[in-house]
């Protein structure tokens, strides 16, 4: 892959990682974004982002003849697309599928109620149901989404696992203060030790294991983030 491509990251690089991808990455600080961010790389102001092709600039001084691609789920799509040996995306159409429905099912039914537990807006039960969503849709004994091969499905969830991983060793919403129950975070993991969740720990741990997840996901920094983050919200 001759083409420059930079990710623009808080989030981890998961997929990138899998598919021994050459890249830059930039870490925008969402706590102070860059002017440049929103107005030359996504006008929404969000990460993750990636610009591909165009002349070898640096990331904070992105050209307008790159491409810019949002979307965590539509830039999983593309490096798959660029990558197409790396397996991130089966080539058999039922796989493929699953694939997608996977990803679709961890969008609609984990991120959302992590992010609610962890902002201290929602109890955890949504995301006992959402794993229990999950959970039938892993095979007994993979080690994987779908499939023998890591795809674009696990680096979809991934990064919620190792939140969910965080908050349940950590009780990191603490942090926040007022809004998070103290010890919810713990209790959340003491139920997932139960036998009704062995499957989905199972795939956790195969997950949290891997040298892509290792590398990209700086766990200090996240805590950090997430602290400074939410003291800032509290009034
Ligand atoms: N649906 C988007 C959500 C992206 C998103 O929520 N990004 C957050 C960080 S994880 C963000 O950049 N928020 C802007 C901000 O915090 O100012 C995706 O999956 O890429």
């Amino acid at each position: 892959m001759s083409e420059q491509l930079t990710l623009y990251l808080y989030k981890i690089e998961l997929a990138l990682a899998e598919a021994n991808a050459p890249h830059r990455t930039y870490e925008v600080d969402l706590l102070n974004k860059p002017g440049w961010f929103a107005s030359k790389v996504n006008p929404v102001g969000e990460v993750p982002v990636v610009t591909y092709g165009g002349p070898n600039v640096e990331p904070d001084d992105p050209s307008p003849l790159s491409a810019k691609i949002a979307e965590s789920n539509v830039i999983l799509e593309f490096l798959a697309d660029l990558y197409p040996d790396s397996g991130l995306l089966p080539k058999d159409p039922v796989l493929r599928a699953k694939v997608r429905f996977f990803m679709d099912a961890s969008t609609k039914h984990i991120e959302g109620s992590c992010y609610a537990f962890i902002l201290g807006k929602e109890s955890y039960d949504n995301i006992l149901k959402g794993i229990e969503f999950i959970q039938e849709l892993l095979e007994e004994g993979g080690d994987f989404a779908v499939g023998d091969h890591y795809t674009i499905a696990d680096a979809c969830i991934s990064p919620f696992l190792a939140r969910l991983k965080m908050v349940t060793e950590t009780d990191l919403g603490r942090a926040r203060a007022r809004r998070f129950p103290v010890g919810m975070g713990y209790k959340l993991g003491e139920e997932l030790k139960g036998p009704k969740f062995a499957k989905f720990m199972k795939y956790v741990q195969q997950m949290v294991n891997r040298p892509s997840l290792k590398q990209s996901n700086d766990e200090e920094f996240v805590i950090t983030f997430f602290k400074t983050r939410f003291s800032e919200r509290v009034q």
